[in-house]
């Protein structure tokens, strides 16, 4: 009766090990370039290694491999209930699952008990933002624009223009090109909205597709680099420096 109950315990234990086993084998070892590329299919338990976060947010990151480049970026989702611990250089091994958010791609932390986050080295550097111009940006050229989906970039000389596209969302066009493009920027982190009529010299900011958009976010205030000082950021010492 004993051996019995010692032999069904090692049967089970068997099946825990095999089962633990199997989980480890379906943990996919990719690179973000092969997730945006389409090489894994959706819900596919994956990890990613050496990235770096480039924006945090209240209930997620951006990172992008340190190659950087076309298809570098993607969102990690942890949920407004569990935001994120890490900051802005983390380089980060990633494991969760790889989903599509309505078109958004996404390594989604919460749903699964297999997931975490593991800073490697607190103190990487960031790539540089990539430059582009706004039409790589446009939704109406989504072949060019899922290139740089969650991917920090830089566009230079614009205007903001007095057009609200609603839920934060404003517009800019570029000056200086053969073709001037509009451009949307959005709100998903904290940043004072210039006024129309305010020109920039440059704008940084990681790009988010939401809502069928794709949109770019400044990360913080200093992501804005005015060219003339808007009225309503006038200050004493811009004064002084008149006189
Ligand atoms: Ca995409
Ligand atoms: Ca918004």
């Amino acid at each position: 009766m004993c051996n019995i109950r010692v032999q069904s315990y090692r049967l089970i234990l068997l099946m825990l090990l095999l089962v633990s086993a199997s989980a480890a084998l379906c943990q996919v070892d990719t690179t973000v370039y092969d997730l945006n590329n389409g090489l894994i299919q959706v819900d596919t338990l994956v990890l990613i290694q050496d990235v770096i976060v480039t924006a945090v947010a209240a209930y997620g990151f951006y990172v992008q491999e340190q190659a950087s480049g076309a298809y570098s970026g993607i969102f990690i989702y942890t949920g407004s209930a569990n935001p994120p611990t890490v900051e802005i250089g983390n380089v980060c091994d990633i494991i969760g699952p790889y989903v599509e958010y309505n078109g958004f791609a996404e390594i989604n932390m919460p749903n699964d008990a297999g997931s975490s986050i593991t800073v490697t080295d607190p103190n990487g550097t960031p790539p540089e933002p990539i430059q582009v111009q706004a039409w790589q940006t446009r939704t109406s050229n989504p072949v060019e624009a899922e290139k740089w989906e969650s991917v920090l970039v830089r566009v230079v000389n614009l205007e903001v223009l007095d057009i609200d596209l609603g839920y934060g969302a404003y517009c800019a066009v570029e000056f200086g090109y053969a073709l001037n493009d509009t451009l949307r920027l959005d709100d998903q982190f904290d940043h004072s909205q210039p006024p129309a009529g305010t020109l920039m010299a440059q704008m940084i900011g990681v790009i988010r597709y939401s809502y069928g958009e794709f949109n770019t976010n400044p990360r913080e205030d200093s992501d804005l680099i005015y060219l003339d000082v808007p009225t309503s950021k006038i200050t004493w010492s811009d004064i002084k420096a008149l006189f």
